[in-house]
């Protein structure tokens, strides 16, 4: 089982603390394909040795040949918002997390209003993993 996670890079890194936590928690589950995203390193200006479209080029690969997307959303993206529509056209079964207690961010209409996209609004990030189990689950 492959999983594309997408998380906030230019959008702003103040949660990739979480992101790493959450992808350590889906290694355990599946082959996690942007393990990058939750790295300390990787600042608000991504991989420095890629060019942007080479980054490009190779997140859509990956994206196509994922089995499903795990999206935190919080941190509002436009890479992430792009990645997920891509996903949805392409079919991808969808599990966006957001942060609740983080109420300076409102989630857009277009993921919370959208059929095809599950969305999880979690507290602490035990329920956000519990979740993540049981999407994993229904694959
Ligand atoms: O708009 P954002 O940068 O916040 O978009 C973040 C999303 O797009 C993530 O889910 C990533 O999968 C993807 N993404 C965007 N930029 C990068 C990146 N470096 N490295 C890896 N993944 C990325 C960006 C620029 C660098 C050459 C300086």
């Amino acid at each position: 089982m492959k999983i594309y996670f997408a998380g906030s890079i230019r959008g702003g890194r103040e949660d990739r603390k979480k992101y790493f936590e959450l992808i350590e928690f889906l290694s355990t589950h599946a082959e996690v394909l942007t393990e990058h995203v939750g790295l300390e390193s990787l600042g608000d200006n991504g991989e420095k040795n890629l060019s942007d479209e080479a980054i490009y080029q190779r997140d859509l690969e990956w994206l196509s040949s994922a089995d499903a997307v795990v999206a935190e959303v919080t941190t509002p993206s436009l890479g992430v918002g792009y990645e997920i529509g891509i996903a949805e056209k392409l079919a991808k079964p969808i599990l966006c997390l957001f942060d609740e207690s983080q109420t300076e961010f409102r989630l857009s209409a277009m993921l919370s209003g959208n059929a095809n996209i599950e969305v999880f609004h979690y507290h602490a990030l035990g329920q956000a993993k519990k979740k993540i189990t049981d999407f994993m689950g229904s694959l």
